[in-house]
């Protein structure tokens, strides 16, 4: 079912831009969507509720009093919860929350020289809106993954938006409404796609503006946070879902299988990526995949996924040259099933969050790892991180030196000053020490 790739031996001094292109990400067209949307952005910005509640009842067909959704039914939302999904939402946010509490860092001053000192505060950002996809992709644990770290680094104001269900009286989905509940978020709007971006982002009579947008959302939103980048802070774009998984010949294939499949799951351009130094793991989890494929509820999305070309199986020689692959890769999700697999996991130094051994699969890491799986997609995690606490808060310098600690640098300052041609720099130091 996956296509094969054999690069045993041939690692070392391959190019890792060629390494990169042997399972090319599936790409949006965000630009196009961009110029779509961009009317509707601009309706909210001059016309506030009374646009968006047009386009809700355009785009959703849905007609909104108020755009805001009553306490009573985030309420009733958790009182009719089931009790075993209430208690999987819980363990959740209850794991989330203590991996993510670890997360906080303390200010710290440093003395740079005598009398000067740094000191770095980390200030949480005021006022955040969250965005949580409705349709096909309601994610009730994104929700929990966007907020919990928000709420962590003390944001004050936390709104949540996500579009009217005509199934759900025109309210959002019932577990988005009872995550929120849980996690004592009360101001939700029933909104969804641009409208939900502009709204937060321009504000209106019933929702302020916020200061920053996090959270998944389908092309469109994601166009949508593109165009107003800038006029408030906005998190990664998400791409499509991808696994890779290193294993090595003592793997269980039921194990690599299961966890390629719900990966896939996701999404027909979906990854799932295996890399092993064994051809009969490989044969293994291939007879894995095609027996178990075609019997899940998803399996025409789940086989086009795993045909497509942005999946496949790359052979190689050991182990070092699958950590290669695999840092070229550079995969949200990088599960690591090899012997050893914790030794391995500390060599990686590229992949969104790494999964080691046989029992910590992805999925676990999707709800009740207390992991976040908000992680970058596309190749991203070469040079960036997941959401997590940082991403709500901003690192403040405050810069506090003495008349005797600034004298000490008062001519470092002005050669500087004098190399940019910029000489009254100079002098707003030297200033201060001329005879009156
Ligand atoms: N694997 C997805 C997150 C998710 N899975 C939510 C299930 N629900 C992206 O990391
Ligand atoms: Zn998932």
């Amino acid at each position: 079912m996956l296509r094969r790739i054999d690069l045993s031996g041939e690692i070392a001094g391959y190019p890792v831009r060629a390494l990169r292109g042997l399972m090319p990400r599936a790409e949006l067209d965000v630009n196009a969507a961009l110029a779509q949307i961009q009317p509707l952005l601009d309706d909210i910005a001059h016309r506030g509720t009374a646009a968006v509640v047009e386009i809700v009842e355009r785009f959703d067909g849905v007609h909104l009093e108020h755009l805001r959704v009553p306490e009573a039914a985030i309420k009733a939302a958790v009182a009719e919860l089931d009790p075993g999904l209430r208690r999987a939402y819980e363990t959740s946010i209850d794991r989330v929350r203590t991996a993510h509490r670890a997360q906080r860092l303390p200010d710290s001053t440093t003395e740079v020289a005598p009398g000067g000192t740094v000191t770095e505060r980390y200030l949480p950002v005021g006022r955040v809106g969250l965005y949580a996809p409705g349709g096909l992709a309601v994610l009730a644990s994104s929700v929990i993954m966007n907020a919990v770290p928000a709420q962590i680094a003390g944001v004050e104001s936390i709104a949540l938006a996500s579009p009217a269900q005509k199934t759900n009286g025109g309210l959002p989905d019932q577990g988005i409404l009872a995550v929120a509940g849980l996690l004592g978020i009360d101001e939700v709007y029933a909104v969804g796609g641009p409208a939900a971006i502009g709204m937060f982002t321009y504000g209106t009579d019933e929702c302020d503006p916020v200061d920053m947008i996090t959270g998944p959302g389908n092309i469109y939103v994601t166009a949508a946070k593109r165009a107003v980048r800038g006029l408030v802070g906005i998190d990664a774009e998400a791409g499509t879902t991808e696994i890779a998984v290193i294993a090595d010949a003592g793997a269980d294939p039921v194990h690599v299988a299961v966890d390629l499949i719900s990966q896939a799951e996701h999404d027909p351009a979906a990854a799932s990526v295996l890399i092993t130094d064994s051809a009969a793991l490989a044969d293994a989890v291939d007879a894995e995949l095609e027996r178990r494929a075609p019997e899940t509820r998803h399996a025409q999305r789940i086989m086009t996924a795993l045909a497509g070309e942005q999946s496949g199986t790359i052979l190689v020689a050991d182990i070092d040259e699958a950590v290669a692959v695999a840092d070229a890769y550079a995969a949200e999700h990088l599960e690591i099933q090899t012997a050893n697999a914790r030794e391995v996991a500390l060599r990686i130094r590229n992949a969104g969050a790494i999964f080691v051994g046989p029992y910590s699969p992805v999925s676990l890491g999707d709800y009740c790892a207390g992991s976040n799986h908000v992680l970058p997609t596309g190749g991203c995690a070469r040079h960036s991180a997941g959401l997590s606490v940082h991403t709500f808060l901003r690192a403040v310098h405050l810069i506090d030196y003495s008349r005797e600690a600034l004298e000490v640098v008062a001519d470092d300052v002005v050669a500087f000053a004098v190399s940019e041609d910029l000489p009254s720099h100079g002098e707003a130091v030297s200033a201060r020490f001329e005879a009156k």
